[in-house]
């Protein structure tokens, strides 16, 4: 039982690239304050991959080869409509970061070199569900997933698979 039959799609992109992966910091609207990959609504008319590549652009400057490797959804108590996120990566791009009104682009550490002397990714100034698909992420696999959210931003129920090829 839902108490809404309507679901959004968003997006929402990483780059990966030597040991590094970009995030933004949200310094505006949903998800304010926390670090989350770029993205944002699909317009209509646009497929997940078309609104992925557009985001990205739109918040980071860049443009990139993304291919989806996740797909999230949720219910957030309070609104009137569930999310599907679509989850990309790409391994290269082109252009220039830049920040943008609604993202501050950092490089952090994804953990692959020791040696690095970025900072680790920030998983606690990140939406509660990322630190459970986030390893799968890492270790490039295929994942799906759903969080159960309350009105004020706890994950009450959730469940995280990887994809079986
Ligand atoms: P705009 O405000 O830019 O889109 N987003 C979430 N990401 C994660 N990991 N967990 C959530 O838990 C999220 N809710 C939203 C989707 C918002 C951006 O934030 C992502 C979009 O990329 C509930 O239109």
């Amino acid at each position: 039982w839902l108490p809404f039959d309507k679901v959004k799609h968003y997006t929402n992109a990483f780059i990966r690239q030597n040991g590094k992966i970009l995030l933004g910091y949200k310094k505006r609207g949903f998800g304010l304050g926390l670090y989350n990959g770029f993205g944002g609504k699909v317009e209509p008319g646009e497929t997940s991959a078309q609104a992925a590549v557009r985001e990205l652009e739109e918040e980071a400057g860049i443009t990139a080869p993304l291919r989806r490797c996740g797909s999230l959804f949720f219910i957030l108590q309070g609104l009137e409509a569930a999310f599907c996120i679509e989850i990309f990566v790409a391994e290269e791009y082109e252009g220039t970061i830049i920040e943008t009104d609604e993202m501050g682009p950092e490089w952090f550490s994804d953990g692959s070199d020791p040696s690095s002397d970025l900072p680790p990714i920030p998983l606690k100034q990140m939406w509660a569900d990322d630190e459970f698909w986030m390893p799968m992420f890492l270790n490039n696999r295929m994942f799906v997933g759903r969080g159960d959210f309350s009105e004020d931003g706890k994950m009450l129920k959730y469940w995280f698979g990887e994809q079986i090829l």
